[in-house]
């Protein structure tokens, strides 16, 4: 039996085969993987991602930050400064409690479906990218019982080894458009005036400026300055259009979403998010969120610069549904 029957409109299921589970990460093909590398030209290196324990006051609800504890080697036996007996070793040793998704992090493709009667029977299914589906291709959380993903986990972004072109596109200044929603014409005013250029198989880095004031706040974050931050507008179809034509391999931003739906009417039967929809069901086009662009924004700015050589694998989890990061990017 096939997968599906129907696809969601606009959607490219099957064109990079039948069980493909990476997307447009297909696309970052050796050549381009070493146009990329050629960006690498004075050695300096930046992180893009948050420390993880940030942001210090909860943005996302349901979402906690790290919580460290000592691995025991024994009942009431910390492996923390920890000495074996009999020898001079001392050793510490930790775990760590937290939600994948609370700090800088990819959304993998098991993360977000849609409810779509891919089968055609009249009746919609909770479906993924490539038309995996809740019911067949996850286990579902009971007593006893973790979830994870059978199909589309994480892990299968983390083969990619994601390493590609990274294209910094700073957005700051489109904060002043209507909610904050970044729609075609804006991004591509923004990318020409930066000199930057969006080709097959580039990672898209949104700059809004939200991830500074999750560094700079501490715990007192200026929520109203976080939620003037602006995002993608899912509303605007030739934006949507131009992801699918574009061949962008992923896109990464420092806001929570990467885009922004504050205004955009719900509708019962349309995607509440349509970015995530279009990206992350449609068209197997990954999404960062939570990184953070202040380290090297200021230095291709300088050098009058958009491109950098990005790597940003997640962690090689099998079963998750996303995974912290912490990007590099080399100049
Ligand atoms: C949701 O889609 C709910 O979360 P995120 O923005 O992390 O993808």
């Amino acid at each position: 039996m096939p997968r599906w029957l129907k696809r969601p409109e606009g959607s490219n299921w099957g064109e990079f085969g039948d069980d493909d589970q990476v997307g447009r990460m297909n696309l970052i093909t050796p050549e381009r993987r070493l146009r990329a590398i050629a960006q690498a030209r004075e050695g300096h290196v930046f992180l893009l991602g948050l420390p993880l324990d940030y942001p210090k006051a909860q943005i996302f609800p349901g979402r906690f930050p790290p919580v460290l504890a000592p691995t025991m080697a024994g009942e009431g036996i910390p492996m923390y400064d920890w000495e074996i007996k009999g020898a001079t070793d001392v050793v510490n040793d930790d775990r760590v409690t937290m939600d994948l998704q609370y700090s800088s992090q990819w959304d993998g493709f098991s993360h977000y479906g849609a409810c779509f009667d891919a089968d055609n029977d009249g009746v919609a299914e909770h479906v993924f990218y490539n038309g995996y589906r809740s019911d067949t291709d996850f286990v579902q959380p009971a007593e006893g019982v973790a979830p994870h993903a059978k199909a589309l986990g994480i892990e299968n972004l983390a083969r990619t080894c994601v390493q590609g072109r990274g294209v910094l596109v700073d957005v700051r200044d489109l904060a002043s458009l209507p909610n904050g929603r970044i729609g075609f014409k804006s991004l591509m005013t923004a990318i020409e005036a930066q000199g930057a250029t969006v080709e097959e198989g580039d990672f898209l880095c949104l700059y809004t400026g939200y991830g500074d004031l999750i560094m700079q706040g501490g715990a007192n974050l200026d929520r109203k300055a976080l939620n003037a931050c602006p995002g993608l507008d899912g509303s605007d179809k030739a934006l949507l259009d131009w992801i699918d034509t574009s061949g962008l391999a992923a896109i990464c931003a420092d806001n929570p979403m990467v885009e922004k739906i504050e205004g955009i009417e719900r509708c019962a039967d349309a995607a509440m998010l349509p970015v995530h929809e279009h990206c992350l069901v449609k068209l197997g086009i990954h999404l960062g969120e939570f990184w953070w662009f202040g380290g090297i924004a200021p230095w291709l700015a300088a050098h009058k610069r958009a491109h950098f050589l990005l790597t940003a694998p997640p962690l090689n989890l099998p079963g998750a549904v996303g995974s912290p990061a912490t990007p590099v990017g080399t100049v």
